[in-house]
């Protein structure tokens, strides 16, 4: 059934965002707006780790982030990568999909172009985050643990009232990572993938371990052939993950969000993953998923 608007975001620190982006698109606001001022919302929320201001931060105690915005209708897409000290780097990747050419900045040449478009620099780091990096460290030393623990990506997909789609991403990537290290929410295809006349798709999970699939832009095409969102992204999401195990013994955590152009939702995640959800016909609400086995 068709629905007026609709949105879907990755995880339960989405559950208030959702409803700023909800109360846009039902204003006959901008499915732009909407996913940027909803992101924005959870990268300068202090306690969610994994995103923004309070974002955990890389082996050298540096919040290194990234994030990235598409317009469905124009396939314009903005990124920027280890981006440093500034506020809100979903706002950079939306400002960088204006542009023809350099849409994908990283590092110091991000952090140059948000200086020189007037955004906000911020010390990124929390104390809060400060004292989980000690503790982590000590905790890798002592118990020879892998550092690789504890990664969650905000990304957001919605539709307005004109058909417009739009999606975002932003994270704090692999806590632990190394400098430098990129993972799939800056990257159209794995990430992030969107286009009006289908829909759109967004990812959380192993970077590394997305990358290898270009799983959103797999479960676009998967609705382009047909497929309703749930089917799409739960099959791409169960395939892959055979395949990976298949091939390389082992398979990351993966989720896959996906709303099509009607306005239906799904997603498909091989481990449990919470969700929030809302359209014209539905509240926002924030749902616990399990994986479904094939
Ligand atoms: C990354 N996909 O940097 C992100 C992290 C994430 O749930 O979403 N984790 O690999």
């Amino acid at each position: 059934m068709k629905k007026e608007w609709g949105m879907i975001a990755t995880w339960r620190m989405a559950g208030d965002a959702i409803k700023l982006g909800a109360d846009i698109l039902n204003e006959n606001g901008k499915c732009q707006d909407a996913v940027e001022k909803a992101i924005m919302q959870v990268e300068d929320f202090p306690f969610y780790k994994s995103v923004g201001y309070g974002g955990l931060p890389n082996e050298d105690c540096e919040v290194e982030l990234d994030a990235a915005f598409m317009d469905g209708k124009t396939l314009s897409i903005g990124a920027v990568a280890g981006i440093k000290d500034y506020k809100n780097p979903v706002s950079i990747a939306r400002k960088l999909s204006e542009d023809r050419f350099n849409i994908f900045l990283v590092g110091a040449g991000a952090e140059a172009y948000a200086h020189k478009n007037g955004f906000v620099r911020q010390n990124m780091l929390t104390e809060r985050a400060k004292k989980t990096w000690e503790k982590r460290k000590k905790e890798i030393y002592e118990k020879n643990l892998s550092p690789y623990d504890g990664h969650d990506t905000v990304c957001m997909i919605a539709l307005d009232k004109e058909r417009d789609m739009a999606a975002a991403t932003s994270t704090s990537g692999l806590f632990m990572k190394k400098r430098g290290r990129v993972g799939d929410s800056p990257v159209s295809g794995s990430g992030f993938y969107v286009n009006n006349d289908i829909g759109g798709a967004a990812a959380t999970g192993l970077g590394e371990d997305i990358m290898k699939g270009c799983l959103s832009y797999e479960v676009v095409q998967r609705m382009k052939r047909g497929e309703h969102p749930q089917e799409a992204a739960q099959g791409a999401v169960m395939d892959f993950t055979e395949e990976l195990k298949k091939r390389r013994g082992h398979a990351g955590a993966i989720s896959v969000i996906a709303l099509n152009n009607k306005g239906e939702w799904g997603i498909g995640t091989n481990v449990e993953f919470t969700f929030a959800a809302a359209t014209s016909d539905e509240k926002p609400q924030v749902y616990i998923a399990n994986p479904i086995e094939g």
